[in-house]
């Protein structure tokens, strides 16, 4: 799955109508006091977060976003009309960076989460405003206030309702493409994965969630050694991680052994991802058909620790519909919780 996640586009807020400069006018009163209206405040520059976006590709190759300039005011007290908004739609996890100096202006992190991110112009003031005691016929009015210009970095934090991690060669990338619509690299040596792949697992009832594949994790990764770290941060904000182990050929020689690399993986380099919902899946299954013992009893072990589990092999399929069901009971309820 093409996934860009860097953009930068510039925008700009809507002027301000200038003040209208204008005299009452009517039969029978010579001298009409003033009565130039105000001029329109400029449109806004609006970002909006929707799920309905994967990527900031979506946004297409406008460049340069304006929002309307306010009218002018007019004659008789009229208030020129505000300038129109201009809204920008961008999907969930868009962070959106001052271009010249970095600063952070929107972390949009909601679906349907909206921010002003820049107001456009004030309108001037008519020149009604401008009468005073000795001078009750001002030819002077406001104008309308700049609005502002900028260039905008977007940064899109790949957010997936969940994760899948583990270490090298377990499988993920395998459940990935067997659950989703993503067709990751899959192969049987380490580190195949070099960058997060994200899928769409699109359920019966046309319910979705979005599911991230994180690079293999390995002992001393939050040193800075291994490629899965760094990817990590993607997934601060995923709600729900699957922790996938190898039960043929664990990398410790032991199941269990291998989990808590990994979980002391997480808890060194990203300490809030160890307080995520977790399900762990202990998957090739089909490798070890005549030894159905060896897999429940470490299912039973992780069960003994508190920890829900599941046997799989994403090769075969077996057990992907009873994760489904998982999946769809814990994820699915809390995603528009915010
Ligand atoms: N027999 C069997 N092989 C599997 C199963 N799941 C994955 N494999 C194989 O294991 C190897 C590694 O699978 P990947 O999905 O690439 O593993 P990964 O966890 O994404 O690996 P990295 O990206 O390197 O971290 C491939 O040869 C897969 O075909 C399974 O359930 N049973
Ligand atoms: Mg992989």
């Amino acid at each position: 799955m093409g996934f860009v996640d860097e953009d930068e586009i510039t925008v700009k807020s809507g002027d301000g109508g200038a003040g209208c400069i204008s005299f009452r006018r009517e039969r029978f009163i010579p001298k009409g006091g003033p009565d130039g209206g105000d001029g329109g405040k400029g449109g806004n520059v609006l970002f909006t977060a929707t799920r309905r976006l994967y990527s900031l590709y979506d946004l297409g190759s406008v460049r340069y976003f304006k929002a309307q300039n306010g009218r002018p005011g007019g004659s008789k007290n009229r208030s020129g009309k505000k300038g129109r908004d201009i809204e920008i739609l961008v999907p969930v996890g868009t962070m959106v960076k001052d271009k010249e100096t970095g600063e952070l202006l929107a972390d949009l992190v909601h679906d349907n989460q909206q921010m002003v991110l820049m107001e456009g112009g004030q309108g001037g003031k008519g020149n009604k405003h401008f009468a005073t005691a000795t001078n009750r016929a001002p030819r002077l009015a406001q104008e309308g206030q700049k609005g502002t210009e900028k260039r905008l970095k977007l940064e899109l934090k790949l957010i997936a309702d969940i994760g899948i991690i583990g270490l090298p060669n377990a499988g993920k990338s395998t459940l990935l493409s067997c659950l989703s619509n993503a067709h990751p690299k899959i192969a049987d040596y380490p580190f195949t994965t070099l960058a997060p792949n994200l899928g769409v697992i699109v359920f019966d009832d046309e319910q979705s969630l979005t599911i991230a594949d994180i690079p293999g994790l390995v002992e001393g990764a939050s040193n800075g050694r291994g490629l899965g770290h760094r990817f990590l941060q993607h997934i601060e904000r995923t709600s729900f991680l699957l922790h996938m182990l190898d039960i043929h050929q664990p990398i410790s020689e032991d199941v269990l052994k291998d989990f808590f690399i990994l979980r002391e993986e997480l808890r060194l380099s990203h300490p809030s991802l160890v307080k995520k919902d977790l399900v762990i899946l202990i998957n090739k299954i089909d490798l070890i058909p005549n030894n159905k013992r060896s897999i429940e009893e470490t299912f039973h072990s992780f069960h003994d620790l508190g920890y829900e589990c599941l046997a799989i092999s994403a090769l075969t399929g077996e057990g992907l519909e009873e994760l489904k069901q998982v999946l769809k009971d814990k994820v699915l309820p809390f995603l528009h919780s915010g």
